[in-house]
């Protein structure tokens, strides 16, 4: 089909309404069950307090996952001298681009869009807490889902620092050296994908994240999977983040921002977006929007090296802008402006 040869856009209205019904997202609908393996009992005096802001962590993304499933977090206590740890524990493979590079996603990005995991066996996460950090820097938030108590002063907020570590197990990870921009070998992250190193900096340059910052966003020299960096290098503003290149502050509440969560949309992790089919990000699904998406139409391949970054245009999220994309940008272009 050659979508220039609908004269009017609106012929195509009810059945782009259709898919826009069958495409609605199921917001809220991700939950996370934990365990503890803890058979010294080194974690046993936090149990509850460390369910309940891991639990009050996992809603401040969940509130924006597109998705029905539960993603396990599986914890168990490391040495006194850590602090936290937590990775996906398991990696889907994605895609091969240019027959060469095989990209993979963490463990909780297939198990959101496949509503079950790769292996039901294996947690999608895994947390390594060290039990002196939790004694000594944490601060347990007695009310996690409210958060109105005061941090105090000298102390680390819980929720925030678990918000921050399961932002690593869902998309804020991979394999890339951070001072050199070398691979250790033919696998990248979803995140890996979208750096851009320059021999200086890095950036990442997923669509959705870039509109969000009006520009490539900085990543942290030598910690990549972070943002911002001090002065002289780009993006001091970003280290104040929730995925910020400098350690979580005492005294703080930190939330996930919205750039944090259009870079998780642009790694492929199932994000709701209020108005996808706004490809410019300007608040109107218009005619420049109908033409980023007949580009996206004619390449119809996302892994085409043409297409944009995070092939936001793929609304379905099947790797192709085709038709049934299609049928729902034009229920877009219907409503014209955004909710
Ligand atoms: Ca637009
Ligand atoms: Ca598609």
């Amino acid at each position: 089909m050659d979508i220039r040869a609908f004269r009017s856009l609106r012929q195509l209205g009810a059945l782009g309404a259709l898919y826009a019904a069958m495409a609605a997202p199921c917001l809220g609908q991700v939950g996370f069950t934990i365990t503890i393996d803890d058979p010294e009992g080194a974690l046993s005096p936090w149990e509850s307090q460390i369910e309940s802001n891991l639990q009050a962590a996992g809603a401040l993304w969940a509130a924006k996952l597109h998705g029905a499933c539960t993603l396990w977090v599986h914890i168990t206590p490391m040495a006194d001298a850590g602090t936290l740890d937590c990775r996906s524990f398991t990696w889907s493979y994605f895609e091969t681009l240019d027959n060469a590079i095989d990209v993979f996603e963490t463990g909780a990005s297939t198990h959101i869009r496949n509503g079950f995991p790769a292996s039901s066996f294996d947690p999608d996460i895994e947390l390594r807490i060290s039990p002196l950090y939790l004694a000594s820097e944490l601060w347990m938030d007695p009310n996690p889902t409210e958060r109105t108590e005061p941090v105090p002063a000298n102390r680390i907020d819980g929720v925030s620092a678990f918000a921050r570590e399961l932002g690593y197990a869902l998309a804020f990870d991979g394999w890339i050296n951070g001072e050199t921009g070398s691979f250790p070998g033919n696998s990248r992250s979803t995140f890996d994908r979208l750096i851009a190193f320059d021999g200086q900096e890095f950036a990442f340059v997923g669509s959705s994240a870039t509109a969000s910052y009006q520009g490539p966003v900085p990543l942290t020299f030598g910690l990549p999977f972070h943002l911002g960096n001090q002065s002289p290098r780009p993006g001091p503003v970003l280290l104040d983040d929730l995925m910020g290149g400098k350690p979580l502050q005492p005294g703080t509440r930190y939330n996930v921002s919205e750039l944090d969560f259009a870079i998780l949309r642009d790694a492929r992790v199932p994000i709701a977006v209020p108005c996808p089919c706004d490809l410019t990000h300007d608040g109107f699904v218009d005619d420049a929007d109908f033409g980023a998406f007949s580009l996206a139409y004619d390449f119809c391949d996302c892994t085409d090296p043409e297409m944009a970054a995070g092939c936001p245009a793929d609304f379905t999220r099947d790797r192709m802008v085709d038709d049934s994309d299609y049928v729902i940008f034009v229920q877009g272009y219907e409503d014209f402006i955004c909710p």
